[in-house]
């Protein structure tokens, strides 16, 4: 948030900064007040009995009192407008989108969906935005079990994604990079390992991303990733993953079409290694205790089998 990278995520640093500089600038100016009149008082003390009242000072205290109460007013409305037109402007940004990105919440994951566009397929994938930099991207958020709120702050702000009621966000990346993003509302026993990545890129390599994303799994050809080609059909992982290319159209757990090519597995749960595929497939509840998919009993061979042809789908 600290660190804005977009005409979206500025405009919340601006108003982060003018309320904290207004913030400070009230408590320390209340401190210096405070400071004053105790050591006034302990002055006067010395010199009169306190029973005595002074009426010229009383009233002249009542002003103050009035003043500073009038000044709190008129900051808190100041600030009140200034939020109410960094919103606007933010909701300004949008209309211009040349990409939409539709997101989907799950226990504890995000499926990541590019409309059709022209010739091309519609592309799923998960836990892992592309976007072209400079451009403004139009994500489409909703949930398919509970609350869950999608927040990449150095891009902007956070935005609620909830059951059967869309919403919308746009996100622009001024600098090529990525950036991680978190789901920011709690949703359950793995809500912290639901994080999602942005990777904001030039727009040749968002084309080639894309074009690449839409494309059937590679058939495989060596015999150890036909035989995790195999195995992965004939052990119910089909039941829960699609793998364009084959027969395996399950839904329940990410698009594995091109799983090889994500950066990380599980939500950024891990790093995307042939180490860390194998020990995620041998026993994903120890990793992600919780996560929906069930531990599956493979013997060794078809394990690593397994983990070499999904790790071979980039
Ligand atoms: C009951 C449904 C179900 C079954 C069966 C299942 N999975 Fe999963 N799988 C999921 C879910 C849900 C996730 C997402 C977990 C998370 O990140 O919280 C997942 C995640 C994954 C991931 C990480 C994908 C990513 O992009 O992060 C891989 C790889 C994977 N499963 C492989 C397999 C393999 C191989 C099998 C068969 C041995 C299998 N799964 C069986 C539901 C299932
Ligand atoms: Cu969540």
């Amino acid at each position: 948030m600290l660190r804005a990278h977009g005409a979206n995520a500025r405009k919340i640093f601006d108003l982060i900064w003018t309320f904290g500089a207004v913030a400070v600038t009230t408590w320390l100016l209340v401190m210096l007040v405070l400071a004053m009149a105790l050591f006034r008082r302990h002055l006067a003390e010395a010199s009169r009995s306190p029973l005595q009242i002074d009426s010229d000072q009383e009233s002249r205290l009542i002003r103050a009192v009035g003043i500073a109460t009038a000044l709190t007013v008129v900051v808190l409305i100041a600030l009140t407008i200034g939020s109410f037109f960094a919103g606007k402007s933010i909701a300004s940004l949008s209309g211009s989108e040349t990409v939409i990105v539709r997101v989907t919440g799950h226990q504890w994951w995000w499926e990541i969906r590019y409309p059709k566009i022209d010739s091309s397929h519609a592309i799923v994938t998960a836990n892992e935005i592309h976007i072209p930099v400079g451009e403004s991207v139009k994500v489409k958020l909703d949930s398919l079990d509970v609350i869950h709120s999608f927040w990449v702050p150095s891009l902007a702000g956070k935005r609620d994604l909830i059951p059967g009621r869309p919403s919308e966000l746009s996100l622009i990346a001024d600098k090529p990079g990525i950036y991680r993003g978190q789901c920011a509302e709690f949703c359950g026993y793995q809500h912290a390992h639901m994080a999602i990545t942005v990777v904001a890129e030039s727009r040749k390599a968002f084309d080639a991303w894309r074009s690449r994303q839409d494309s059937d799994a590679v058939t495989p050809i060596a015999d150890e990733e036909r035989r995790g080609q195999a195995a992965f059909l004939g052990t119910g992982c089909a039941l829960c993953h699609a793998i364009r290319g084959t027969l395996a159209s399950g839904t329940v757990g990410p698009d594995l079409t091109h799983v090889g090519g994500r950066r990380s597995l599980a939500a950024d749960t891990l790093a995307m290694t042939p180490g860390a595929l194998a020990a995620w497939i041998a026993d994903p509840q120890s990793i992600k205790p919780g996560a929906k998919m069930p531990r599956i009993a493979l013997s060794a061979d078809d394990l690593n089998a397994v983990a070499t042809y999904l790790g071979s789908l980039e």
